[in-house]
């Protein structure tokens, strides 16, 4: 008999439904040593948040989150709210000694972050166990490309091109939502999809960024206000607001080895709709990575003579690989949503071990000094800014 993991989930948006195909399909494919089960999904407004319990699976749903990490009969707190309350949630629900699952970015400053990190610690000594949600981590064709730098199959490493591309803000009269409020989500671009970019380059090349210069932009400063209806489905009302945050992030940083890696985030690119691409030059060979082409990596070997070199796209569907075994046979490709069942798997799997699971609240901090880097460079005229810690 399998124990049982008793999760409740905060939040009921885009990540909430993600989150939900995690917990609900995991443990349907991968043997796990605990067994999830969908407690309860909270939201503050009831009707919605019971919908979306019926709809994903839920057994039930609450509106105070405060009501719910009280409860005896709750294990997980999966955070997948907006950035303002993430470090006021996870606190809690670490203090309440509940492991914790938080939607990247960790937090909206680096004060917040450094909290959640000094309680994160805490708990561990108590063998409560946190992780962040940097999701992208789990495709396995980022494992991968982590595991042959690791490998040396690159050598060492001299260029890192990074970026994150989309366009759903392209249009300037779509509405003024959360994402485009600094009180609520922090930052823009940068932090929305730009803390996916520097995560990821940090987890393939395994090098912290030491220093950024950087410049970020608001394209659209002023959008008409949200009328009738939630997030990107919400339409438009005839009053504005300001956009407070960026809406282009542009940086170059230094890695620990001295490389250099150019970083983009925007969310106005033109025909890109989720463009999360890593090109990692090296002395021995190079890869490439695109989210939009998420079975595969090219990889490029210039040990091979010279006549038969050429970048080759490798197929990442073999069963050697640790998530692709319990899915479809070779070829028959993963989607977006097949990495939030291996974040769960993953945390499950440490919380039995009393393993850390990774990337931890520390990583996650570290991603906000990043963030928080690049808005002082750009304040200061795109000054060589050093990330602390
Ligand atoms: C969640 O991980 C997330 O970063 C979203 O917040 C972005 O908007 C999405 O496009 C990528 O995933």
């Amino acid at each position: 008999m399998t124990d049982t993991l008793r999760v409740a989930m905060i939040g009921h948006g885009f990540m909430g439904a993600a989150h939900s195909q995690g917990w609900r399909v995991a443990p349907r494919f991968f043997d796990l040593p605990l067994m999830p089960e969908m407690a309860v999904i909270v939201g503050r407004d009831v009707a919605g948040v019971a919908a979306s319990a019926g709809k994903w699976g839920w057994n039930e749903s609450a509106t105070d989150w405060r009501d719910v990490i009280a409860r005896d009969d709750i294990d997980v707190v999966d955070i997948v709210t907006p950035g303002d309350t993430h470090a006021e949630i996870a606190i809690a629900a670490l203090e309440a000694g509940k492991h914790v699952l938080c939607e990247k970015p960790l937090a909206n400053t680096v004060a917040e972050a450094e909290a959640m990190n000094r309680a994160a610690i805490a708990a561990a000594e108590r063998g409560v166990r946190s992780m962040v949600g940097f999701t992208y981590r789990r495709v396995p064709a980022a494992t991968f490309a982590r595991d042959l730098v690791a490998a040396g199959r690159i050598g060492e490493i001299r260029q890192v091109r990074a970026e994150y591309l989309q366009d759903w803000l392209m249009d300037a009269e779509a509405p003024l939502t959360w994402r485009l409020k600094k009180e609520h989500a922090g930052s823009g671009a940068l932090g929305d999809i730009g803390a996916h970019a520097v995560d990821l380059t940090e987890y393939i090349t395994g090098e912290h960024v030491t220093s950024v210069s950087g410049v970020i932009e608001t394209l659209v400063p002023e959008r008409p206000l949200l009328g009738e209806g939630v997030g990107l489905s919400g339409t438009a009302s005839a009053e504005r607001g300001e956009v407070t945050v960026d809406d282009l992030a542009l940086f170059t940083g230094r890695l620990q080895s001295g490389a250099l890696a150019s970083f983009e985030a925007t969310r106005f690119r033109t025909g890109r709709k989720n463009a999360l691409r890593i090109e990692i030059a090296g002395s021995l060979g190079a890869i490439s990575f695109d989210l939009e082409r998420m079975n595969e990596l090219e990889f490029y070997d210039a040990t091979q003579p010279d006549l038969e070199q050429g970048f080759r796209r490798i197929l990442v569907t073999e069963h050697d690989h640790p998530y692709l075994a319990p899915w479809w046979p070779t070829g028959h490709m993963l989607g977006y949503e097949h990495g939030f069942s291996h974040q769960v798997r993953d945390f499950v799997t440490a919380i039995d071990e009393g393993s850390a699971p990774s990337p931890s609240f520390a990583d996650g901090l570290h991603v906000q000094r990043v963030l928080d880097g690049v808005e002082r460079s750009s304040a200061a005229g795109s000054v060589w800014t050093s990330i602390a810690g």
